[in-house]
């Protein structure tokens, strides 16, 4: 008898919840590959389309669908758009901090024309639109240990002040006309399988491949100049979980999102442990040495606590250990 009040078909059917459609723009830099393939597992491999402007490694093909895109050229994203049925915007495509310094034109167009596209098209389309920020939107005046989510923001970098208009544009496109935007301020990402293109904290990436092929590495910052970072797997589960957060649970749309912070010093001190042949010099880069000095040593990401439950998973040891062990991983089946 219960088991009849219990059977699925006694129950009138929940209105079904479709999967997200989801867009990647910039999706052959460091981190758009490696969140496809996240959100193909939840989502089916044929709702995620990355994009880019350049040729996609035959991997990246075999994977998901993959298309050229363009994010000046508006009538092509916007063909992408409405062709894919797109319901969820993720914006990747920028130029980083020190190549952003050697192209501040480049950087101008794509980092402030490129969004303005980006943010027109969804709206137009009522997408949920998410942008990364990051430790580099903060700037001398600003609070450094920690930086809060809201204080002053006067970066010096044409970077840096691309991501506080996509900040204040977003959050203003939200508050006017409801636009769904969602950003994180990312610190340093470290992956192994991936490279940053041109950003100040690169050398917490270069460190450990240097380490496990010539057992030395020539650092251009000095060694006790302090940085927020994060393993790659955090960075991807909080853009994941901040993306499926309900919108009643945000008090923000720009987060802080932190896991760890680290001098190039502690990093080289933690690589030893496991490889204490390893030699680290130092040679100060002036143009780098410069970014890092006006950015935040530590971020505040109690709000994102609060409201949507981040906590990261990886700290210094546990990041020290992986990338070790994915690189020699790597390099032994290649
Ligand atoms: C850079 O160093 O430019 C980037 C960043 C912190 O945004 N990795």
């Amino acid at each position: 008898q219960l088991s009849k009040w219990n059977s699925v078909d006694t129950y009138s059917p929940l209105p079904r919840r479709e999967n997200p459609r989801i867009l990647i723009t910039g999706g052959l830099g460091q981190l758009g590959v490696g969140l496809a393939q996240l959100l193909r597992k939840q989502y089916g491999k044929e709702n995620v389309i990355l994009s880019d402007i350049k040729k996609p490694p035959p991997h990246v093909v075999s994977d998901g669908p993959f298309v050229y895109a363009d994010v000046l050229d508006y009538k092509n994203l916007r063909e992408l758009i409405v062709n894919n049925r797109i319901t969820w915007l993720i914006h990747y495509s920028a130029l980083l901090s020190v190549v952003g310094e050697a192209n501040v034109a480049l950087a101008r167009k794509i980092n402030i024309s490129g969004l303005h596209n980006v943010l027109d098209l969804a709206l137009e389309n009522c997408l949920r639109l998410f942008v990364p920020s990051t430790i580099g939107a903060f700037g001398p005046s600003s609070p450094r240990d920690p930086a809060p989510d809201l204080c002053i923001q006067r970066p010096r970098t044409i970077y840096g002040v691309s991501k506080v208009h996509g900040e204040l544009m977003g959050e203003y496109l939200h508050h006017k006309y409801g636009l769904d935007f969602r950003c994180l301020r990312y610190p340093g990402v470290i992956s192994a399988t991936t490279n940053p293109g041109g950003g100040t904290t690169d050398y917490a990436v270069q460190i450990f491949h240097d380490a496990v092929s010539t057992g030395s590495h020539e650092c251009y910052l000095r060694p006790d100049t302090r940085l927020p970072m994060m393993h790659i797997s955090d960075c991807h589960r909080a853009t994941i979980e901040f993306m499926q957060a309900p919108q009643c649970q945000l008090s923000l749309r720009t987060y802080n999102i932190a896991a760890m912070s680290f001098t190039p010093e502690e990093l080289a001190q933690e690589i030893c442990k496991h490889l204490p042949q390893f030699k680290v010099t130092y040679n100060p880069d002036s143009v780098r040495q410069t970014i890092a000095d006006s950015w935040p040593v530590r971020f505040d990401d109690t709000n994102a606590q609060r409201d949507w439950g981040w906590a990261p998973t990886f700290g210094i040891e546990e990041m020290v250990i992986n990338m070790l062990h994915s690189i020699r991983h790597k390099r032994t089946n290649e």
